[in-house]
């Protein structure tokens, strides 16, 4: 099964099909909406890595005019199912190929109109949108299709573009314009091939240019139009439109036909080496491919200035800002299957380097501390009142942006594991030990020497369960600024062996010589909380002692469905209710530390205590609940990590702020979950290792890692495993 298919139509259901239908290619997003859709329904063509401030209001990615809108009119009705309700109706997802279908049937006094189309973003071609679009009725009958650019955008937080200039020249239509803040240009184009002759006038206004065709239609008979759009961002503006117009040019010679075979075999090719088979469980096996689709579409094989947005490329939700979950849950499957994107993913980090050391700076710390909302020039999108009061919708202090501090080492993990797969130190030379050494100088100038203890603290700080901030020595954050302490000093005498000159350059470059000596001898007094006498890690100092209640019984406290848990005043804040693994994410990242036991221990006691309010949660713990060997544990969070977009049980609200859209984390999470628990996947010395704990169900599993340049099958059975190389023809 490779498809995702509705049959009915409920308005209620438009927000979040936008998101579950949603095609793209990691350049661009176009929401599973329907083509006569406007504004209102969400459409959006999202730029991911095109930003725009207006006026002091959220900095957010910039939705460029729809170039496939369309809507058909029969005798003054539009045919559009909130306008009148369709016979019958179906949206389809072909994850397979990323191919987006919709047919509907309208009944007016027994004449039968059916509406079908097509749609996909080229993956090779990033800035290449092609539609096919057909009508047929039962009756000779007159009818009219609308169809142009709508530029009247969906914006959260805009108007993000200036007034268009729109011009229509040998049936090209082309919308040029800027963003307001940086002036960078967008130009759309559209052009359309139809299968028949007709009438055509040109709809003009100031945000949209829509051609009329007026159609005889006979009865039975198919009339299709093929559309082919190019958007282009951030070149020069005459280069943009000559770029555009020549790339729907050669689309429109080529065809649709040849164009969707060329992608096809394209998206063949990407699932030839991602592709994760499972026998016995078609509903998991249907849900991780859909993740796995979701974490196609969001490859950055083409550039190295932006990464994956915490909600991919379905709209403008959290600023489209980068977050840790870029590094922790969506890098390990590019490191399996695209290495492209992993460098990139590694190289916009280096990138945004100087926007980490602003940051560390106007904080009043020295290195690197990387933004919590990560944009283009990394610096922080995150705002210090990140959540609206429901009540008084009033903004409320929150603490991500200042006290999110694991971020940094986060990025120094994210980019110490991608160096140990491609083993390449180029990786290192430039621009990735730099980002390292200033990470762990940000720790060392942020920690705290507590003499009398003789150990240092991290204090001050939110881990991953954002409803505690403000916290004194969060495990998960003291771990991982240890590891940033103990990267940076392996880097060091990696370089200093392997590339002296490099080494000496970067030392002298960054004045670190002292720096160096701090870290080596901090890292042996960093204070990390261990298990106490029941084996629980306490998750900072001081949370045994917050109210011990179970989840519903603070659920049953709230006033409004939406209200904030978390930050001062929230109903979790002075309890033990976490809003996602903390601990538990700890111990599934440094899982060779801890026994068996302890894991089985804090598991149990942190699940009683987790809202799961974050779709990044559910991945932690079914990762532990494997390396418990628990699979059966496992698999509700596996599923509920891999089908959060599929049934778009999510938080919609943080408060009054809108957050929906997808969650390529949770993509990223039930991903790591099947090949790193299930399948119990580890690199040891280079070498590939399984562990397997198949859920009772699962008969068998294959798929491909990617390591030394070679491609790997692997096969796993309940009591065979086979790891064997592939060919090179991948
Ligand atoms: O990064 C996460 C965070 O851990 C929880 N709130 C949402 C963010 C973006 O997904």
């Amino acid at each position: 099964m490779w498809k995702v298919i509705t049959k009915d139509f409920n308005k209620e259901d438009i927000i979040n099909h936008g998101n579950k239908f949603l095609i793209g290619n990691g350049y661009m997003g176009y929401r599973g909406t329907l083509e006569e859709f406007g504004k209102n329904e969400l459409v959006a063509l999202n730029l991911p890595g095109v930003y725009d401030q207006y006026e002091n209001k959220w900095r957010e990615p910039v939705n460029a005019p729809n170039p496939l809108f369309t809507r058909v009119i029969y005798d003054g009705t539009e045919l559009n199912p909130i306008v009148i309700n369709p016979v019958f109706h179906q949206q389809t997802l072909d994850i397979s190929c990323g191919l987006h279908k919709r047919e509907s049937t309208f009944d007016i006094n027994n004449k039968q109109i059916t509406i079908t189309s097509e749609r996909f973003a080229h993956l090779t071609k990033y800035s290449l949108l092609v539609m096919k679009y057909s009508v047929k009725t039962n009756a000779h009958l007159n009818l009219v299709i609308e169809t142009g650019i709508d530029g009247d955008v969906w914006d959260i937080n805009g108007p993000h573009l200036n007034p268009y200039q729109i011009v229509n020249e040998n049936n090209i239509v082309t919308f040029s314009t800027n963003t307001r803040e940086c002036h960078i240009p967008i130009v759309v184009s559209e052009t359309i091939l139809c299968d028949f002759n007709a009438k055509i006038s040109n709809i003009i206004d100031s945000h949209k240019l829509i051609r009329q065709i007026n159609l005889n239609i006979e009865k039975d008979k198919t009339y299709t139009f093929y559309k082919f759009a190019s958007v282009k961002h951030s070149l020069d503006e005459a280069e943009a439109n000559m770029q555009a117009m020549n790339e729907i040019n050669s689309a429109s010679v080529l065809g649709y036909e040849k164009l969707f075979i060329e992608n096809y075999l394209e998206w063949q090719k990407r699932w030839l080496v991602s592709d994760v088979e499972l026998k016995g469980d078609e509903e998991a096996q249907f849900s991780l491919r859909y993740s796995i689709y979701h974490l196609l579409i969001l490859n950055q094989k083409h550039s190295d200035k932006v990464s994956i947005p915490a909600r991919g490329i379905s709209g403008q939700t959290y600023k489209g800002a980068i977050f840790w979950d870029t590094e922790m849950f969506m890098l390990p499957f590019y490191l399996n299957t695209d290495l492209q994107t992993a460098k990139n993913l590694v190289k916009y980090r280096i990138n945004t380097l100087d926007g980490a050391r602003r940051k560390a700076m106007e904080y009043g710390f020295r290195g690197a501390f990387y933004a919590w909302e990560s944009q283009e020039t990394g610096d922080d999108a995150c705002s210090h009142f990140n959540v609206t009061d429901v009540f008084t919708n009033r903004p409320l202090r929150t603490y991500f942006r200042d006290k999110q501090v694991h971020i940094s080492a986060d990025i120094v993990y994210g980019i110490w594991q991608t160096y140990l797969r491609i083993n390449d130190l180029s990786l290192l030379i430039n621009g990735g030990a730099e980002v390292i050494f200033e990470c762990a100088r940000f720790y060392y100038s942020y920690g705290y020497l507590k003499h009398d203890k003789n150990r240092f603290e991290i204090l001050d700080v939110t881990g991953p369960d954002e409803y505690h901030e403000r916290v004194n020595n969060n495990a998960f954050t003291n771990r991982m600024a240890l590891e940033t302490f103990n990267i940076a000093i392996k880097v060091s005498k990696l370089l200093k062996a392997e590339n002296k000159e490099s080494f000496d350059n970067l030392i002298k470059k960054l004045n670190y010589t002292e720096d160096l000596k701090r870290i080596e001898e901090v890292v042996k007094i960093l204070y990390v909380p261990q298990p106490n006498n029941s084996g629980i890690i306490e998750q900072f100092d001081g949370y045994f002692k917050l109210e011990e209640v179970t989840v519903d019984e603070v659920k049953s406290r709230l006033i409004h469905p939406n209200e904030y848990w978390g930050g001062a005043n929230g109903i979790a804040a002075n309890t033990q209710i976490i809003k996602q693994a903390d601990v538990v994410t700890l111990l599934y990242f440094f899982n060779d530390e801890y026994s068996s036991e302890i894991k089985k221990t804090n598991w149990d006691y942190y699940l009683k205590r987790t809202e799961h309010g974050s779709s990044l949660s559910a991945s932690m713990y079914a990762l532990v609940a494997c390396e418990n060997g628990n699979p059966e544990w496992a698999y509700p969070y596996f599923m509920k990590s891999a089908t959060v977009d599929l049934t778009g049980k999510s938080k919609q609200y943080a408060g009054g702020i809108y957050i929906g859209g997808t969650h390529p984390a949770a993509s990223g999470g039930a991903y790591m979950t099947a090949i790193y628990g299930f399948a119990g996947l580890k690199i040891i010395e280079n070498q590939i290792k399984c562990f397997p704990h198949l859920p009772k169900n699962w008969e068998s599993m294959s798929f491909k890692v990617i390591l030394n340049n070679d491609l790997y099958k692997l096969d796993i059975t309940k009591n065979n495993i086979t790891i064997a190389k592939e060919d090179n023809s991948w």
